[in-house]
């Protein structure tokens, strides 16, 4: 493969593999609502693809649709821009934290493979009528049930293939679950490592759905069958090791369950004072909402409610913006730091549902969903 026209980078960001490039910010640099794209995390399967003739780009859309169509960025421009703030985070994000229960297979990642962006483009759903698809419908005419989105980037996954990935059909032509075609990010045009010129962003799901680089879309009858669908992101038991691994028995992961994180201290830690601040970031998958964020500073014995705020400072109006349903929430809470702490957050969504304790009770072998409680280890400095 090919390296030789990587984007820039941002020096400050932890490299956890070079080619192709994968890398997280430091955790402070998630303590702002919006993170900016410099500290947003890059995860990619091959070479960031190059698109210079932007005039001649087009998306084409295809397969189960009486009508298809090739659209330019021009006209995808001219649809009716939203924009969406929304967290992306990586299925393999606090990976690293799984492997030391036992060993799994992947890029290692600490808490920061996630962040919060304005998403500007236009819905899929829109785009979709176009072919013919109506809104809040399930399938196609022709019997369509699935959107696939195939990119232009070569992955030695796919033996050297693009990369791909779909979502249900309800989904896509469903404008309340606000899927994009994006073009922006923070109100600047997408990058080269995010994207450029054109991706999907399918809030709620796992980073993997968002597909980059979009260059056609098909509406088929069966999910996407390609590797990232059918032979990762899928959530095993701790039961199942390489050897009596069969992909077919479990789904593709889509929506990704509550999740939260301190970033205000790395794992291992010294305080200064006597009175600290501990916060980070909670969210959850599917639109469900952050209810509470829990703190203990004492192992989990005794715990406290973190104070939560999510709303922002964006520069610019729209109706959409003030929408925060697919956002992260961030928290903080000032705790009494004992000599020697264990500080804990775990966070509970507007469903009810908690993070577990260990994580071995979740352990899998791709080192996917890590959601157990979120501990670091800090010393008072005396
Ligand atoms: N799309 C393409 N074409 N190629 C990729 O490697 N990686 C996916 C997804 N879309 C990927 C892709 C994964 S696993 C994640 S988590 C997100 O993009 C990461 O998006 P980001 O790099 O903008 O943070
Ligand atoms: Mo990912």
């Amino acid at each position: 493969s090919d390296y030789s026209q990587e984007p820039p980078r941002h020096p400050s960001l932890k490299v956890n593999s070079k080619e192709p490039f994968n890398a997280e910010p430091h955790r402070a640099a998630l303590l702002s609502y919006i993170t900016p794209i410099d500290f947003f995390y890059k995860r990619n399967h091959g070479p960031i693809p190059v698109v210079d003739d932007i005039e001649r780009y087009t998306v084409s859309i295809g397969g189960l649709v009486e009508k298809p169509l090739e659209i330019s960025m021009f006209e995808i421009r001219r649809l009716p821009k939203h924009n969406v703030v929304a967290t992306l985070q990586c299925a393999g994000n606090r990976r690293t934290a799984m492997s030391k229960t036992r060993k799994v297979k992947g890029v290692g990642w600490d808490v920061s493979a996630i962040g919060n962006a304005i998403w500007g483009g236009a819905k899929l759903a829109d785009v979709l009528e176009l072919v013919g698809i109506s809104k809040h419908s399930s399938f196609s005419a022709l019997g369509g049930k699935h959107v696939e989105f195939v990119s232009i980037d070569k992955c030695k996954e796919e033996n050297g293939g693009p990369y791909k990935a779909s979502i249900s059909l309800r989904q896509a032509a469903n404008p309340e679950a606000d899927v994009l075609l994006a073009y922006e990010m923070n109100g600047e045009i997408l990058n080269r490592d995010h994207g450029y010129p054109l991706r999907v962003i399918v809030p709620g799901v796992i980073g993997a759905r968002s597909v980059k680089w979009l260059d056609h879309i098909n509406i088929i009858e069966e999910e996407c069958q390609g590797f990232f669908m059918q032979k990762d992101y899928k959530m095993f038991p701790p039961s199942v090791n390489w050897d009596n691994i069969n992909w077919l028995t479990r789904k593709a992961q889509m929506d990704f369950p509550v999740q939260c994180a301190i970033c205000s201290l790395e794992d291992v830690d010294v305080v200064n004072q006597v009175k600290a601040n501990i916060a980070g970031y909670a969210v959850s998958g599917g639109g469900r909402g952050i209810e509470r964020v829990d703190i203990s500073v004492d192992g989990g014995k005794t715990w406290l409610e973190a104070e939560k705020y999510q709303r922002r400072n964006i520069p610019y109006q729209s109706d959409d913006m003030n929408n925060d349903k697919w956002a992260w929430v961030l928290f903080k809470a000032t705790v009494d730091i004992p000599e020697n702490a264990v500080i804990i957050a775990k966070a509970v969504d507007t469903a009810a549902n908690v993070q577990p304790e260990k994580v071995d009770a979740i352990w899998n072998l791709r080192g996917i969903l890590n959601t157990s409680w979120h501990k670091v280890q800090v010393r008072r400095a005396s």
